[in-house]
């Protein structure tokens, strides 16, 4: 375990250099505008250095909604240059070919979306001081977009019918190139080579980042639903997966909301409700008993994907789930394919014995701190508290030991990817403010 001082010294020191004014960049070089889960991660450390700077970093976010309710995965930032990052908003074109589906015209955002995590780091924000969040009517502020951010997820994004959210790129669920997409994408042609140039290389290891193959399929689908408006019933949606981790944050994001609703006198009972219709689909739809965990689900193709992804294990954070599920939960987790508390310092992205495995490539194999993070409350929450204690420790000392690293090989703890990455070193702040104890709806 670092010294904590140090280590909050040095994560305090990342945030504020990948602060912008407004919100907080996950890293200067590869990622120079903001994301969306990521805002939810930093907001959740910041809570821990200055509790308006977290209230603000969602409230930028948010700020960017669109009038269908999504929240884009990019708000771009208009003083970087656009050859910094691709896509870039000329590629995008939000204000332009997103205007029918309600993107605001005074800021260019990409048109995809990202794991809703925000209601949960709204709560966590609001906890960190109840006082100060009601007096600048944090919640009151923020409840009707994040119930329209639900909303549209709920309405325009059950593409399988059976009431669990799809996924329609493979930069939505956050896993950029995880194995389990591997299949659907095949199915996608690629954008001719020639046709863009990437940005991520100037930056990043060749080898720590997805293929240029996978580069044109990421291409060819976000301008397919570019040049149809972004209008989910008109786009064809070539690719669209129901994954278990995004309903999973869903439906702890929907308890968060029903926190909310009861802290500002509304009725929560619509969220709890529609939590546990979630759960149960997540459960009928995607729970894989002979695998011990949750699989996502190829809607086009109308099968589950047979990976073993950590995806699959991020339900842990789902309240009420039913307890030989979360059972075999902690099994699968400890086993062979994640090693948990054995082979790994922290538990990997990708299945430790799947035939595409790889400890350095990006979401196909190393171990990533919001994940961990996540892991380790659910782990607390399904009664193995010894489990998150240890992983929490091992969280804590391999942040700091990587410099914050964008992610890390699970067996040596590594570093991988881009360094003094903001999620890292946010979430290490909030790890190292304690372990969770089970007081919030989550
Ligand atoms: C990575 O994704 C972006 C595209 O959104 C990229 O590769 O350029 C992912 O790790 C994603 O989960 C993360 O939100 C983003 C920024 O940190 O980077």
């Amino acid at each position: 375990m670092p010294d904590p001082a140090a280590l909050r010294r040095a994560a305090r020191r990342v945030l504020l250099r990948n602060w912008t004014g407004a919100s907080t960049v996950p890293s200067h070089g590869l990622y120079p505008h903001q994301w969306s889960w990521d805002s939810a991660f930093i907001a959740i450390g910041l809570r821990h250095l200055s509790v308006v700077r977290a209230q603000r970093e969602l409230e930028t976010l948010l700020a960017a909604q669109w009038g269908d309710g999504r929240v884009p995965h990019i708000v771009f930032n208009r003083t970087v240059p656009l050859g910094a990052y691709f896509p870039s908003p000329d590629f995008w074109r939000s204000s332009t070919a997103g205007a029918a589906a309600g993107a605001p015209a005074d800021v260019e955002t990409s048109g995809i979306v990202q794991p809703p995590v925000h209601a949960l780091a709204a709560w966590l924000v609001h906890e960190a001081d109840p006082a100060e969040s009601a007096r600048r009517g944090f919640l009151t502020r923020l409840y009707p977009r994040l119930a329209a951010w639900h909303g549209y997820l709920a309405g325009h994004r059950d593409l399988g019918g059976h009431g669990l959210v799809s996924m329609v790129h493979p930069w939505e669920p956050g896993m950029d190139n995880s194995p389990c997409w591997d299949g659907p994408l095949s199915r996608v042609e690629p954008a001719e080579p020639g046709s863009f140039r990437r940005a991520d290389l100037d930056h990043g290891a060749a080898a720590d980042r997805p293929t240029d193959l996978d580069y044109g399929r990421y291409v060819r689908l976000a301008a397919d639903y570019r040049d149809h408006g972004y209008r989910d019933a008109d786009t064809p949606h070539a690719f669209a997966v129901e994954d278990p981790s995004v309903n999973a944050l869903l439906i702890a994001s929907e308890h968060a909301l029903a926190a909310i609703a009861g802290a500002l006198g509304a009725d929560p009972s619509p969220h709890l409700a529609r939590a546990e219709r979630l759960t149960g689909a997540l459960v009928s739809r995607l729970w894989d008993a002979d695998a011990g965990l949750f699989l996502c689900r190829d809607v086009r193709a109308g099968a589950p994907v047979r990976e073993r992804s950590v995806a699959g294990l991020i339900p842990l954070i789902v309240p009420g789930l039913p307890a030989d599920v979360a059972d075999a939960l902690l099994r699968t987790a400890a086993g062979e394919h994640f090693g948990l508390g054995g082979a790994v310092r922290l538990v990997p992205s990708y299945d430790l014995r799947g035939a595409a495995f790889d400890p350095s490539r990006y979401w196909r194999g190393p171990a990533w701190f919001n994940v961990n993070w996540l892991l380790e409350r659910g782990l607390r929450q399904h009664g193995a508290p010894e489990r998150a204690d240890a992983l929490r420790a091992a969280g804590l000392a391999t942040a700091y030991a990587s410099g914050f690293s964008e992610y890390v090989d699970p067996y040596t703890g590594q570093a991988r990817g881009t360094r003094d990455f903001s999620w890292t070193a946010a979430l290490a702040l909030d790890l190292l403010a304690g372990p969770y104890t089970g007081g919030d709806p989550v």
